[in-house]
């Protein structure tokens, strides 16, 4: 698509030209210093690259010629609404979450300052007409995982799945019943019923897009991983806004690749630095900046805990059901399965970064949490106490997406990796 096409194009979809400039300006030069700028790329990902931009241009033509053929779609903000049966019944599901700082301030029209940057940046870019999707969805669905999200669903009259906040029989029944009404709720935005054979179809497909996700991650528990922690983040932000079928093809060749460089012995780093994880809020597509402030000092990131890691990916739906309530169950008890600190308790959470520390070989934890997290920012503290029985230390960075602090975290971190005593695999 040249420039021209992406300009008409963003226009056609109601865009504030002058302002998306400057948003892509933004974006573009971050993306350059950050996650380009890493050393010893692999070549496949090029293909990751090129969805980070076609997020604001190819992929808006592709959603636009959908609904030009009568498609439905829908926005969503988070990991549990199941894309299964939103699928199933012929409806996209677009995640909007935002990851860069400069619509922050737009959002102040309707929301206060003092909440997470996740929800600001998002609905900045909707106030400030930079979002592309804005006029490209029949519908939003939002969910009850934290307070400033439940009021803004609130304020801006979404429709909302509620998410329990605690894990027992009662909770499964409600999380099921939620589920059940959500099927209902897109049957009835497209028309189409959701069928057992459609709906096998669908969980296999987001099945297929976990396991690819599995496999380029796995090559991290490697002593030399073959690729970088800021190139697997945008992995995983590519996933959530790109066609499915192209991503699983991108990802295929990314696995081949990195097969390869396993092979030559090929490190997406250059020095053995300490192996970390980060643990915590997500990273939307725009913000790397914990992950290139660990990475440009030294450490390695290899694995992700967060929802633009592997919470998004570890579990796969069950397939062994061929009944329409049998595959409802199993997505919704997968669904139920994720670890978001909105559960209490959530030992779920403390057991999968124990696991991973092993797994990934992890010599230290990272909490990235975005600011007026609360949910995150308390329970680092239940995870701590789990880390110190097992002698793993970790560091707390509670940040927005602004670059202002970039320098402070940058001390904080060099600190922090001398403190860390290496204990396996630092083979480069
Ligand atoms: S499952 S982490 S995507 S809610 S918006 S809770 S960062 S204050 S994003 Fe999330 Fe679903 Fe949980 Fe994952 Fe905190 Fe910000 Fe709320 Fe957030």
């Amino acid at each position: 698509m040249t420039t021209m096409d992406t300009q008409e194009l963003l226009q056609k979809v109601g865009v504030n030209l002058e302002l998306h400039d400057q948003l892509i300006a933004y974006n573009n030069k971050l993306f350059e210093a950050t996650i380009r700028s890493a050393p010893n790329r692999p070549t496949a990902m090029k293909y990751f690259d090129s969805g980070f931009h076609a997020s604001h241009a190819s992929r808006v033509g592709e959603i636009l010629d959908y609904r030009t053929k009568g498609g439905k779609s829908i926005g969503t903000f988070c990991i549990y609404v199941p894309d299964e049966i939103a699928l199933a019944a012929d409806v996209l599901p677009i995640p909007l979450c935002g990851g860069s700082h400069w619509p922050v301030d737009y959002a102040d029209k309707m929301f206060p300052r003092d909440i997470c940057p996740l929800i600001r940046s998002t609905f900045g870019m909707a106030f400030s007409g930079t979002c592309p999707y804005k006029k490209l969805k029949d519908a939003t669905v939002g969910e009850t995982t934290c307070d400033a999200k439940k009021k803004a669903w609130d304020l801006l009259g979404f429709e909302v799945m509620e998410v329990p906040q605690k894990k027992a029989d009662i909770d499964r029944e409600l999380w099921l019943s939620e589920v059940i009404r959500f099927r209902g709720f897109v049957e009835k935005l497209s028309g189409v019923t959701v069928t057992a054979e459609r709906l096998k179809e669908t969980i296999k497909l987001v099945n297929r897009r976990r396991r690819v996700l599995q496999a380029v991650n796995d090559f991290r528990r490697l002593p030399n991983p073959p690729i970088s922690g800021l190139d697997a983040l945008l992995v995983s932000q590519v996933a959530l806004s790109q066609d499915i079928q192209t991503f699983i093809s991108g990802c295929e060749r990314l696995i081949d690749e990195l097969q390869r460089r396993v092979g030559e012995d090929i490190s997406a780093y250059e020095q053995a630095g300490p192996r970390v994880m980060i643990a915590g809020t997500p990273s939307p597509m725009g913000n790397a900046k914990v992950h290139f402030a660990l990475e440009s000092s030294g450490l390695r990131v290899v694995a992700d805990e967060s929802c633009t890691g592997m919470r998004y990916y570890r579990d796969c739906v069950d397939e062994s059901a061929d009944d329409l309530a049998g595959m409802m169950k199993a997505i919704a008890d997968r669904y139920f399965s994720i670890d978001c600190s909105c559960f209490s308790p959530n030992k779920e959470r403390i057991e999968n970064i124990l696991k991973t520390i092993e797994e990934y070989h992890v010599d230290g934890v990272v909490h990235n949490i975005l600011s007026f997290c609360h949910t995150y920012n308390v329970e680092a503290k239940i995870v701590d106490t789990a880390l110190g029985k097992v002698n793993v230390p970790s560091l707390k960075i509670v940040t927005d997406y602004s670059f202002e602090d970039i320098e402070q975290l940058k001390v904080r971190i060099e600190s922090f990796g001398e403190l860390i005593q290496p204990k396996q695999l630092q083979r480069i």
